[in-house]
């Protein structure tokens, strides 16, 4: 009975190998971007704003790495961003050295926190539209990522 089912998955495992499967493919994703990400969404901006926020959840599956900058072709710059209270009042600053991310650990960038500050809009964001911003780690390289652009009230994510 055991030797059947081995000679069985013997057979198998030769008949996979008859068809030349390209191993070297299917090992690929075990080595997986280190980078994963969701909720990757723009808060669509009031007509005529020079920016619109991004945020996204990072998880870093690999070493120690850093998202250090991003752009988009249809903003004119893309900034990190960070929010701090000044005195009474809550201010945004960028960030000049990026944002770090510890392996194994997420990073969440959210209203009222880490940002991606999309400045200087070519043309006007609609609802529902998508829009490929390419985050740049320093480890894991660069990393294209479809935002959709989402028409939330500011006030339910606290931004301001
Ligand atoms: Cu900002």
């Amino acid at each position: 009975m055991t030797r059947a089912s081995g000679l069985l998955l013997t057979a198998l495992l030769a008949g996979t190998g008859a068809v030349s499967m390209p191993v070297g493919a299917v090992a690929a994703p075990a080595a997986s971007p280190a980078i994963a990400y969701d909720a990757a969404w723009i808060r669509l901006p009031p007509p005529a704003a020079q920016v619109a926020a991004g945020y996204i959840q990072l998880h870093n599956a690999g070493a120690d790495d850093r998202l250090v900058g991003a752009s988009c072709r249809d903003f004119a710059q893309v900034q990190i961003h960070a929010m701090r209270m000044d005195g009474e009042v809550m201010r945004m600053h960028a960030l000049p050295d990026g944002l770090a991310l510890a392996a194994g650990t997420s990073v969440a960038l959210q209203p009222g926190g880490y940002h991606l500050m999309l400045m200087t809009p070519k043309r006007p964001l609609q609802d529902g539209q998508v829009v490929r911003v390419r985050l740049q780690f320093e480890r894991a390289g660069t990393l294209p990522v479809d935002f959709v652009v989402r028409n939330v009230a500011a006030a339910s994510g606290g931004t301001r």
